[in-house]
């Protein structure tokens, strides 16, 4: 929970909001949460939704692989140098959390070749449901959960369900496949979350990503105001 403190921060102020340069640096948002719930899904949609408005940047974190960031580039979501993968090796939040330097590193290198940039998304290798960012890496983060997980998930909690800036659950489109249910899953999340926003949400159907989207659409503009 050691991630909790600063949660009272005011969401555009950061102490390393320039580059060296004195340039603004993008703001940068974090995506967790377990394997397969559909971070890299997310991304994709927020890179289609958003790559008019906004310059933008992935950087994907998988533990042995590149295949998030192949995905990526298979769909063309953004011009192949702006997708970046780091390979984390066997604890995938280490890197987003305790040793944060591959993934600066990758977020400073995307900046010098292809920006100025307004967002970069780091996508988690997600491992479980405690990984959460350091906020020396990020300025926010979503969590993304799925209906298929289990409806006890939002109940069961865990920082990334309590904390996150944004906690997603997604594929409500299976709900009654997995005999999830929808309306329970959506009151324990708030019930864990407070006045922090859940967005239910459905990548399978037409522009299933717009509450997110523009969710990040505030931060960015947060971030730059
Ligand atoms: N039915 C359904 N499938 C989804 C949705 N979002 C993602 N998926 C699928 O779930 C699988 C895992 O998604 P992925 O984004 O790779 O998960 P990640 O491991 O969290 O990055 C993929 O086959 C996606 O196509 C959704 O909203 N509905
Ligand atoms: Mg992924």
């Amino acid at each position: 929970m050691h991630l909790d403190h600063d949660h009272d921060r005011p969401a555009a102020v950061s102490a390393d909001a320039r580059r060296p340069d004195g340039s603004r640096r993008a703001v940068r948002i974090g995506l967790g949460g377990p394997v397969g719930s559909g971070k890299t899904a997310t991304v994709a949609a927020l890179c289609r939704a958003l790559r008019e408005e906004f310059s933008i940047a992935v950087v994907t974190n998988d533990i042995y692989t590149r295949e998030d960031a192949e995905f990526l580039l298979r769909e063309a979501v953004l011009p192949p140098e702006r997708i970046t993968a780091v390979e984390t090796g066997a604890c995938p939040h280490t890197a987003i959390r305790d040793d944060i330097s591959a993934n600066l590193e990758a977020v400073e290198d995307l900046e010098d070749e292809v920006g100025p940039l307004d967002l970069v998304l780091v996508e988690s290798g997600g491992d479980n449901l405690t990984a959460t960012f350091s906020k020396g890496l990020v300025d926010a983060q979503i969590f993304v959960i799925d209906v298929a997980g289990g409806d006890d998930i939002p109940r069961k909690g865990g920082p990334g369900v309590a904390t996150a800036d944004l906690l997603i659950v997604n594929k409500t489109d299976l709900a009654p496949h997995v005999g999830s249910d929808l309306a329970r899953m959506a009151a324990d999340a708030k019930a864990a979350r407070g006045e922090l926003p859940v967005a239910m949400q459905s990548l399978r159907g037409e522009d299933g990503a717009r509450e997110v989207a523009e969710w990040v659409r505030g931060r960015i503009a947060a971030w730059t105001a």
